[in-house]
Parts: C-alpha cells; structure tokens; sequence
C-alpha cells in the first residue's frame, strides 16, 4: 500500500522556510479562489537518492481562475539543505507577471533568499499599477545583497537577491514576500481577461521566463545527483518551469 498522507516534511526544515511557506499559503487563501490541480501522479512527493545523499520533495499546488498553476514546493537533501521553491503562473488569458521566490537554507545558514515579480510583456516592462505598488513600500537594507547569474535578465528591478545575516533580516525577506505576494493577487483578480487575439505576446514572455529558469545550473545539479540527468530534465520542464501550451 503507497502513503495515503505522504509524511511531511515541513516539520523538518528551517524555521524561516516554515516560516515563508505559512505566509504563502495564508495570502493565497486570503485573496485567490483556489481550486486543486493535479500534478502528474509519480511528481507529487518524490525521494531519489543515487550517489550519498537523499533528496525529498513535496509538492503543493493549486489553481485559480487566473492562475493556471500556483506551484509551492519543499526539499529536503540530506540533513543539510533545505530549499523552498514558489512560483505562480498567469493564465495566458491574463498580462499578468510571473511571481517567484526561492528560499535556500544550508546547515542552518540561509545562503540565498529571492523573490521577484518579473515581467511578460514584449517591452520587459512590469505594468505601471504594479510598478507603482512597488515603489510604495518601504525601502529595505540587507547587509549581503547578492548578484544575479547569467540567465536571470528575467527579473525585474524590483527583484531581492540577499544572504540574510540574521533573524531580522530573515524576518523582514519573509514580509517583502508577503508584500510582494498581496500586491500581485490584489493586481490579479482586478485585471481584466485578454482576447484570444492579445495572448501571444504574454505566452512568448512566459516562454521565455521558463526557458532562463531552465538553465540554473545549480537546481539542476541538487536534482541530477539525486534522480538522474534525464528525471532531472523532466522535472525541471514539467513541473518546475512547463512551458505553457
Ligand atoms: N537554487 N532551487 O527551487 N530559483 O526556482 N535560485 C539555488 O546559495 C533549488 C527558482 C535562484 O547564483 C541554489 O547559491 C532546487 C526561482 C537564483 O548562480 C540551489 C529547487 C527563482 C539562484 C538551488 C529550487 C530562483 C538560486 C544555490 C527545486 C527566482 C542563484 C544556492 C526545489 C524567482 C543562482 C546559493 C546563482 C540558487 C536549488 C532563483 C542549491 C533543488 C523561482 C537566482
């Protein structure tokens, strides 16, 4: 008999990743109408391990009427490495941006916090009511702000990429999240649907949001080590960035 109610690893993890995936899930139940959505059956809570250590991930996920995939996930490598990894997917039918943020804890330190609303659009603009949204909030001070890769010309100047050096500082990328979190569902549910006509251009931007994402070399190797090359590139084009269709 498989897990009816896969054990949950949430318990296990760092407090600011409990922390961040309490926050999520309450301003999601908050503002969006959610409804289930169904991953493929064998991605739902997954354990590999191949050489050393073992990799555990869960998978919660949702959908909305504007959404087509809010995605909350949570892993675990070993005793060591515990990761949190969010992202929202706009229905085509929706100029919507892409919403992610990624939490990384090793041995107890948090080594990278990001979080960005990124742009679709053909000019690589976020719409102006967001803009002025986030230019409202309050400017934040990190000590170890970080640099992004190569791939990540997809965020926006809005995007926090930092080492939080102690509690406040965890504590305060936690509430920028939910900052971040509230004003896109706010934006969401009050924009209007798009004609079928207007869609390509917001399908190309996704397209290519994924497609960056794709290349973070360093995802990819957490999960190559643990399931293979080829489960790695599955799970990297069919759960954590699928192209929409
Ligand atoms: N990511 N991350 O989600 N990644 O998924 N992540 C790392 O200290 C995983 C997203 C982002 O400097 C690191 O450098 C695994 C989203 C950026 O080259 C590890 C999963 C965003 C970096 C992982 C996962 C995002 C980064 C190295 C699946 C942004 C820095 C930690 C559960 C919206 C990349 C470190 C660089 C780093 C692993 C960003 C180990 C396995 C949605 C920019």
């Amino acid at each position: 008999m498989p897990d009816l109610i896969p054990p949950s690893i949430r318990e296990q993890q760092h407090p600011l990743i409990r922390q961040l995936s309490d926050r999520i899930e309450s301003v999601w139940q908050q503002y969006l109408d959610l409804s289930p959505y169904d991953l493929p059956a064998d991605l739902g809570y997954v354990e590999g391990k191949l050489e050393g250590e073992r990799l555990v991930i869960q998978n919660r996920c949702y959908q909305t009427p504007q959404f087509r995939k809010l995605h909350l996930e949570l892993a675990r490598v070993g005793n060591t490495l515990d990761i949190l990894h969010c992202v929202m997917f706009p229905r085509p039918s929706y100029a919507l941006p892409m919403f992610g943020t990624d939490l990384v804890a090793g041995r107890g330190q948090i080594s990278a916090a990001i979080v960005d609303l990124s742009p679709v659009s053909e000019n690589y603009a976020l719409p102006e009511s967001y803009q002025s949204a986030l230019r409202s909030l309050p400017r934040l001070e990190f000590a170890q702000p970080r640099d992004l890769p190569g791939w990540g010309n997809i965020f926006s100047q809005f995007c926090l990429f930092v080492r939080p050096t102690d509690e406040a500082e965890g504590d305060q990328f936690v509430q920028r999240v939910a900052d971040f979190l509230s004003i896109h569902c706010q934006q969401a549910i009050a924009t209007p649907a798009l004609t079928r006509e207007q869609q390509a251009g917001v399908l190309a931007g996704q397209q290519r949001y994924c497609l960056q994402q794709q290349q973070n070399d360093k995802t990819r190797r957490v999960l190559e080590k643990a399931f293979g090359a080829d489960w790695a590139e599955r799970y990297m084009t069919t759960v954590l960035f699928d192209l929409p269709v």
